[in-house]
């Protein structure tokens, strides 16, 4: 008899612990907290563990299972495509079907100006492209020397040593000697932390106007790119002012220098808009994305290249010597074509925009009436909620109660997934969510804050 998933959860977990490292972990702590949660399969929005618990995934996997689990078409797609051409390269002058009818469907979709893409297994390797591209185009316009990149604090752009550069997460950086040279930070437009005493509109251009100190300081003849995320997901849900890109949009017009939109979270859908640069009406030279193009279901990523970069790098670069085993997967660009083909015939980022967001907005903000909430903001289909002791001065519990680590824990205990990022709290649902779905991860947040609150001591 095959033991299930189940029966062996003591041993799985276990063999996990002695065997398997785990991304952003600390191995000592979760041995002392009894060890990893074992998820065995998914349907729909729900998740389920070893314990045949049942748990509303408000993070869709890891911002990435737009369409839900077990959609039988990218299970078929990716089945098809294994047994035709399981693999092969397109390097050396080859190609495949997937591959080019991606390319081709992605550039239906992406703004007018974006005609081409290169594709990567992953989010980090798009950044990694990205910056192999934009020192390719400056050195191919005879400027070698526009060299800098300035990206965020608190930006997250991915895990490998170029991502990771670009990201502006100090835990990252001191780990490691990052950022490698040739890449600086400017301040977030965080307002909540950074920016309570002015208008979101005076605090937007604020922020945005340090874009334009930076290149000032450090010379616009050495100023390759700037590159941010449309939303700062990974950061905490840090959603900019109004004012911001188009000033951001500015100032790089201005300055010639390039935009790259890190859309990884933002791109096909999550913002009721293919793009989220869309929304915000950012027209980026370059535009990374990964996650939701395959919902999640196999490992794609890619840059975007817009007119203006490929007219340079590609029709007259001579050979781009950058490229991995995986880029255009063929059984990856089956599944992501069939993913896209859905959203697209089943109008799935017009409900979005339309009917689920607005729906998930209102009742989103109703977190804010909660005595520990300081603020409940979101856009699309991505929220954030700041825990805080007191809401009127925005005072934080001690950092020792890690209120947001216990309100997480309360969530998956009462069946709902959302995500801690210190004493915030983020979410980032399926894009398939029925309103029922939506009033469930709202109404479980509510009774964790309270959990939370009475835990943390708070009156
Ligand atoms: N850019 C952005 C904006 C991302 O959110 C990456 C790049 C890197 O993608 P890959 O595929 O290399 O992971 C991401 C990834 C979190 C979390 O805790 C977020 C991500 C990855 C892991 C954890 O919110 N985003």
């Amino acid at each position: 008899m095959i033991e299930s998933a189940e029966n062996r959860a003591a041993d799985l977990k276990s063999s996990d612990h002695r065997h398997h490292m785990h991304p952003f972990t600390d191995h000592k702590e979760l041995g002392e907290k009894g060890g990893t949660r074992i998820i065995t399969r998914a349907d729909g929005v729900y998740i389920y563990d070893s314990e045949g618990r049942k748990i509303l995934d408000g993070m869709a996997g890891l911002w990435c299972v737009n369409l839900g689990y077990g959609r039988q078409e990218l299970v078929d797609a990716a089945a098809r495509q294994m047994q035709e051409l399981p693999y092969y390269n397109s390097f050396f002058q080859c190609t495949h079907p997937p591959a080019i009818e991606l390319s081709e469907l992605l550039s239906e979709l992406s703004p007018g100006n974006f005609n081409h893409v290169f594709f990567t297994g992953s989010g980090s390797e798009a950044n990694d492209t990205q910056i192999r591209l934009i020192r390719r185009y400056w050195d191919l316009q005879g400027q070698p020397e526009k060299m800098t990149i300035i990206a965020r604090k608190n930006a997250y752009h991915g895990s490998t040593l170029g991502g990771a550069s670009l990201g502006g997460m100090s835990a990252m950086h001191e780990q490691m000697v990052l950022p490698v040279p040739g890449i600086v930070h400017i301040e977030q437009p965080y307002q909540f932390e950074l920016g309570a005493d002015l208008s979101a509109a005076e605090f937007g251009l604020q922020q945005a106007r340090l874009l334009e100190q930076k290149i000032l300081e450090i010379g616009v003849d050495k100023v390759a790119a700037f590159i941010g995320e449309p939303v700062q997901g990974a950061g905490g849900v840090i959603i900019p002012p109004d004012s911001y890109w188009p000033e951001i949009q500015r100032i790089c017009d201005q300055y010639g220098i390039l935009l790259v939109a890190d859309e990884v979270i933002t791109a096909f859908g999550r913002l009721g808009e293919w793009f989220g640069s869309t929304h915000f009406g950012i027209r980026p030279d370059l535009i990374s994305f990964a996650k939701g193009v395959s919902s999640g279901y196999l490992p794609l990523g890619g840059a975007l290249v817009s007119d203006r970069v490929a007219d340079v790098v590609i029709a007259r670069g001579g050979e781009f010597a950058h490229g991995y085993t995986y880029s255009g997967h063929p059984a990856a660009c089956a599944v992501a074509l069939t993913a896209l083909r859905i959203m697209r015939d089943e109008g799935v980022v017009d409900r979005v925009r339309e009917h689920t967001a607005p729906y998930f907005n209102q009742r989103w903000a109703g977190l804010a009436e909660h005595p520990i909430v300081g603020e409940a903001r979101s856009l699309g289909l991505v929220g954030a909620i700041e825990i805080v002791k007191q809401k009127d001065s925005r005072e934080r519990f001690h950092k020792d109660l890690a209120v947001g680590g216990l309100c997480r824990d309360f969530c998956i205990a009462n069946g709902l997934v959302m995500r801690a990022v210190g004493d915030t709290m983020i979410v980032s649902p399926p894009l398939i969510s029925e309103d029922s779905h939506i009033d469930e991860l709202v109404d479980k947040a509510w009774k964790c804050l309270d959990l939370t609150a009475a835990s943390a001591g708070a009156s």
